[in-house]
């Protein structure tokens, strides 16, 4: 890829605004949600879908498609954000998010929403179902890839490290897992619920192409996409992002119990202009 860093990240800095955005005024609709989660994800999104995935928004179950698999179902806000500013989802839709007969549930299913590869709400088995698509695709002779995002909560799951084995074992190079390490689950700091550094070293140890970025710096996580997909080696990929629960917001960074947050109703405004004043800073 030859386009300068600058010309990628002024574009994508703009794409990841307006994810975290969208995923603002969807979590407005609800009063509630996990918000700092599509906060922090929203810059891994930002250049998967607008740098390194090949896909067609207007048909998005073309067969030559790369996939996206959300293990961790609690983003689908997220998700949505991103589908929504990739025009797979139509930006109206986002009003209905969490309403009955919405395609927009709270929980990603893939079976209601566009886009959306697999269903989530249980945890640990986005990267067990990608294995099974990758191979598939190379069954199929296919060079689509398979991107899969999963939560370092999720590391506490032996299904996990069962599909971190397989991967390869059958040399999955067609996968490119990111992990979202914003050291938070449901029960506190996820380094102290189940320890799992070094992170990196094992992963590597299990036989992976593995990097490890700041998953809210543009220019380090297009680095880090970049080198995945070059890769010469017969090895699934996998890139540990670290990153900032509620990036973008300070005063949502700053709460110490965000894996579901409730944000008063006249705080919603309060974020999406601090979101704004940190776009034009
Ligand atoms: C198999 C399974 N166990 C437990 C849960 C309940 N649960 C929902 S989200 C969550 C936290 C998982 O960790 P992580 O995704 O890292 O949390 P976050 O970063 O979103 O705070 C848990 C335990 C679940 N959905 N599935
Ligand atoms: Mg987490």
């Amino acid at each position: 890829m030859t386009t300068t860093a600058i010309g990628h990240n002024t574009h994508l800095a703009e794409r990841a605004y307006r994810i975290r955005r969208n995923a603002l005024l969807m979590g407005e609709v609800q009063g509630q949600g996990y918000i700092g989660q599509a906060l922090d994800i929203a810059d891994v999104l930002a250049v998967s879908y607008f740098h390194a995935m090949r896909y067609r928004p207007a048909e998005p179950e073309w067969e030559g498609r790369d996939r996206f698999m959300l293990s961790n179902g609690h983003y689908a806000i997220a998700l949505y954000a991103a589908l929504i500013e990739a025009g797979i989802i139509p930006q109206e839709e986002l009003e209905t998010y969490g309403s009955d007969d919405s395609r927009l549930p709270m929980s990603g299913m893939a079976s209601y929403t566009p886009g959306m590869e697999m269903s989530g709400g249980s945890l640990g088995l986005g990267l067990s179902l990608a294995v099974g698509r990758c191979l598939g695709l190379k069954r199929k002779g296919s060079d689509a890839r398979v991107y899969t995002l999963f939560s370092d909560g999720e590391l506490d799951e032996g299904s996990v490290w069962e599909a971190i084995l397989s991967a390869a074992h059958w040399k999955l190079d067609n996968l490119i897992a990111i992990v979202d390490v914003n050291n938070q689950q449901a029960d506190g700091p996820s380094t102290q619920v189940m320890a799992f550094e070094p992170l990196t070293d094992k992963l590597a140890a299990f036989g992976w192409f593995v990097q490890r970025v700041d998953g809210n710096d543009l220019d380090a996580v297009v680095a880090a996409f970049d080198a995945a997909k070059s890769c010469p080696d017969p090895k699934p990929r996998m890139i540990v992002c670290d990153t900032k629960m509620g990036k973008g917001v300070p005063f949502l960074e700053a709460r110490e119990k965000n894996h579901f947050i409730r944000v008063d109703a006249h705080e919603w405004q309060l974020a999406l202009d601090a979101l704004d004043a940190g776009r034009t800073a």
